[in-house]
């Protein structure tokens, strides 16, 4: 039983093409149906998609659940090579627990064959592990920026956890416990688990990126997403702060050689926007009149 699950595994790694660069030839399509947050990252700004997971500075429409199954239904016809469907935004998909099962729920009822992908930053996560390895979610990116509090107090300014509005070190403190048990559950469960981590300069990298590789691969992380903030003083980049730039090439390098002693990396992002179609280098949005009217109600 342990080699066909081993095998099962391989074959669900080399047929995503985030998880797997050899897996290109597969197209991935983002479903935007996840409007709300729970928390505040200082480099997001809410008029845009979540940066967590995909570029900033770009809004995608709002689908409802059926409008989203519909999406999925009229892009597959035409195109056979879609392998993933993903949920990313706009906000965070398990603020938004209803019309992000609703919607999987909705793919895998007409699609058994399509892996279901989730990317969270992780703050709902324990107490949804459950739903999403039931609606058959074996794809999920939890944004885990850093283990220590006080960095991450830098990086969130508030998380709305168990009805409450925390602020400063308590979110932050909240916030990494919740990632570390949803990490753990969510990997004991058999599902994938890709962690991102959004590099911001003078905050999360160094040492506190080496702590975080090696906590994430003693939790069952497969794969490590280092990530560069993609910041514009446009796009109101570092909320409430001063405006941080991005790393350049080196800075990343840098760190995803420190990060890389403990965990495979992953180097073929492309950020993508949360209603993204196609394959990883040939991206097409959804935004674009052509899909649009493909499922025009
Ligand atoms: Fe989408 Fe993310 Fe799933 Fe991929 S994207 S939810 S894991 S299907 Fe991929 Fe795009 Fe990078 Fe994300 S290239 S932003 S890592
Ligand atoms: Fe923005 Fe995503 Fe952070 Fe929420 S999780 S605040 S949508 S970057």
């Amino acid at each position: 039983r342990k080699h066909s699950e081993m095998r099962m595994k391989d074959q669900r790694v080399q047929t995503h093409p985030c998880y797997s660069k050899d897996a290109h030839k597969y197209a991935r399509i983002h479903l935007p149906v996840a409007p709300a947050c729970n928390i505040q990252c200082n480099y997001c700004n809410r008029k845009f998609d979540c940066s967590n997971e995909t570029r900033p500075g770009v809004v995608s429409k709002l689908l409802s659940p059926a409008e989203a199954v519909h999406r999925f239904q009229a892009v597959k016809k035409r195109m056979p090579e879609l392998k993933v469907v993903g949920i990313a935004g706009p906000g965070d998909p398990l603020a938004n627990p209803n019309a992000t099962l609703a919607t999987l729920k909705g793919v895998a009822e007409i699609d058994d064959d399509v892996h279901l992908c989730v990317s969270t930053n992780g703050l709902n996560l324990p107490e949804q592990v459950d739903a999403l390895a039931g609606v058959g979610v074996h794809h999920l990116t939890i944004t885990i920026n850093s283990l220590s509090a006080k960095t991450a107090s830098e990086l969130y300014s508030w998380a709305y956890f168990n009805n409450q509005r925390l602020r400063g070190i308590e979110a932050a403190e909240a916030l990494i416990e919740q990632q570390m048990k949803g990490l753990k559950l969510a990997s004991e469960a058999g599902i994938l688990v890709k962690v991102n981590t959004v590099l911001v300069p003078g905050i999360n990298d160094g040492e506190s990126l080496s702590a975080l590789a090696k906590e994430i691969q003693s939790r069952g992380a497969l794969l490590h997403n280092v990530m560069p903030l993609i910041s514009d003083p446009a796009h109101g980049t570092f909320f409430g702060l001063n405006h941080i730039p991005g790393p350049d090439k080196e800075q990343l390098e840098a760190a995803r050689k420190v990060a890389g002693m403990d965990m495979q990396q992953m180097t073929h992002c492309q950020q993508c926007r949360a209603d993204a179609v196609g394959k990883l280098d040939s991206d097409q949005s959804c935004a674009s009149k052509e899909l649009d009217s493909s499922v025009a109600t």
